[in-house]
């Protein structure tokens, strides 16, 4: 395989798309000794059409705003890849969503979906749209005008949407309402429904316990646990939650969380009831980090800065892409960092990546770590097939076990003649091989 060929090719097709040929890189890396110890790979040309989606659908969404403004954003849904089973992955709604954005994104979950074992391909979506500000009927008009254009090519058996930065609950409501109306079906198609019409148990918190599932594998393999460590998360959404209340529930201290403006420092942790407390805050669409100075004094409010100067034993960013640069890196490693797991997707850049295997680190790349959120997607695409609910400690064991095993297979193909698990090696070659095949069987499509 010749890496810097290819990429040559892919950056004259797709200029600018920094992020989405930034992920193409990182994986294609870790792949040039499996596809050439393969030659079938090369022979049936598996790279070339791994990473091209299979069709990209882009559109207008226009709708109507509070004060009567007709306001136009734009929407997307990438499917990657369906080797494995229907396109599956998140939208996002945020005003950085681009189509590089989200061809990243949409590359990365395929092999995530294949690390969790279950039948899914690869795919994501999104808009433009901010719908921070927005009332929630602005939200849910916005949410109609985007399904009217993406049921054509989404089902149960197609392409199964899901939530990612910006689409929670509520903007999964609305979108199923709309699925729902046009088709007259009551089907599986979206994933993250409430749980009195299709959802399941855990999946809120699915990605945030599952990425602490995974990094106390990691911990184990060093013979270390969460308890007594010190742990800096970034951002305060989905899975930045998610992970603080299992962190403590093993005995870890959060002290940081943050947002785009900034981040928390609390040295006395962010104990239980402070995440219940900010949760509500949330629920009611307020704002959460700053505030969180307010009511607790001890707390610091570092404006503009990144959680990573902190000192801590473990890191989990669960914020978004490219938020955890070389300097942060070094600092977390000069500090004592021991473990950084990977919340959100590829938050590390290249360059912090390559910081972390210098100093043999352990280091959990996202398509790993946050496959907990998917997988239990997964599980509720199962339960909506049984029409039948699984309870939330069913689901929690199954994704317990999903995490254990992604792990193995992560060490697997990552573990070097040194003992030491390049993780993103591992994840990388475990996700892609399962893939690879699957097109080899399928033939030239
Ligand atoms: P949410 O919208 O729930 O939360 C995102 C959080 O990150 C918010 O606290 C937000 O702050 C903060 N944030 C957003 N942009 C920035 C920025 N530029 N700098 C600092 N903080 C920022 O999204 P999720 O928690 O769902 O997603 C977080 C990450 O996890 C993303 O990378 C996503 O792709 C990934 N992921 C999500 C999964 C899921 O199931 N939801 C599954 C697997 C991965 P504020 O609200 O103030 O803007
Ligand atoms: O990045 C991700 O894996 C998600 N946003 C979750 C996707 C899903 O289909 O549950």
């Amino acid at each position: 395989m010749n890496l810097e060929k290819i990429m040559n090719d892919l950056e004259k097709k797709h200029p600018g798309e920094v992020e989405y040929l930034q992920a193409v890189r990182e994986v294609l890396e870790s792949l040039e000794e499996v596809v050439n110890e393969n030659p079938q790979f090369e022979a049936a040309g598996i790279i070339d059409r791994l990473v091209e989606p299979d069709r990209i659908l882009a559109f207008k969404v226009p709708w109507i705003d509070d004060s009567g403004k007709v306001q136009v954003n734009l929407g997307y849904r990438v499917q990657f890849n369906n080797a494995i089973g229907p396109y599956k992955g998140g939208l996002r709604f945020h005003p950085s969503v681009n189509l590089s954005i989200l061809k990243f994104l949409g590359f990365e979950q395929i092999f995530k979906n294949s690390l969790t074992t279950l039948p899914m391909g690869g795919g994501k979506g999104g808009s433009n749209f901010d719908p921070k500000g927005k009332s929630n009927n602005e939200v849910m008009r916005f949410c109609q005008s985007f399904m009217l254009e993406l049921w054509r090519i989404i089902g149960p058996e197609t392409d199964v949407p899901a939530g990612d930065i910006g689409v929670g609950g509520r903007e999964i409501g609305f979108l199923f309402g709309m699925y729902k109306k046009l088709t007259m079906t009551h089907v599986g198609v979206l994933t993250g429904k409430g749980t009195n019409w299709g959802g399941s148990l855990v999946r809120p918190e699915a990605t945030g316990f599952g990425a602490v599932y995974f990094a106390k594998e990691m911990l184990a393999t060093k013979g270390e646990s969460f308890k007594g460590k010190t742990v800096c998360i970034s951002g305060f959404g989905n899975v930045a939650w998610g992970a603080a209340i299992k962190v403590t529930e093993l005995g870890g201290k959060v002290v940081t969380i943050s947002g785009p403006d900034g981040y928390i420092y609390d040295p006395d942790g962010i104990s239980a009831e402070k995440i219940e407390y900010l949760l509500e805050l949330r629920a009611s669409n307020q704002d959460i980090v700053k505030p969180y100075s307010y009511e607790f004094p001890n707390a610091q409010f570092h404006q503009g800065k990144r959680p990573w100067e902190v000192k801590c034993d473990v890191a989990l960013p669960c914020a978004t892409q490219n938020e955890l640069g070389k300097e942060d890196a070094a600092n977390l490693v000069k500090n004592g960092c021991i473990c950084v797991a990977e919340g959100a997707n590829m938050p590390s850049t290249p360059e912090a990546v390559e910081v972390f295997l210098e100093n043999k680190i352990l280091f959990g790349p996202g398509k790993a770590v946050n496959a907990g959120g998917v997988a239990t997607s997964g599980l509720e695409m199962s339960q909506n097939s049984l029409k039948y609910n699984w309870s939330a400690q069913e689901v929690d064991e199954k994704l317990h076990s999903i995490m254990v095993n992604i792990h193995a297979a992560c060490v697997k193909h990552g573990k070097q003649t040194d003992g030491y698990v390049n993780y993103v090696k591992g994840a990388n070659i475990a996700g892609f091989l399962k893939v690879a095949n699957a097109m080899l069987d399928q033939g030239i499509l």
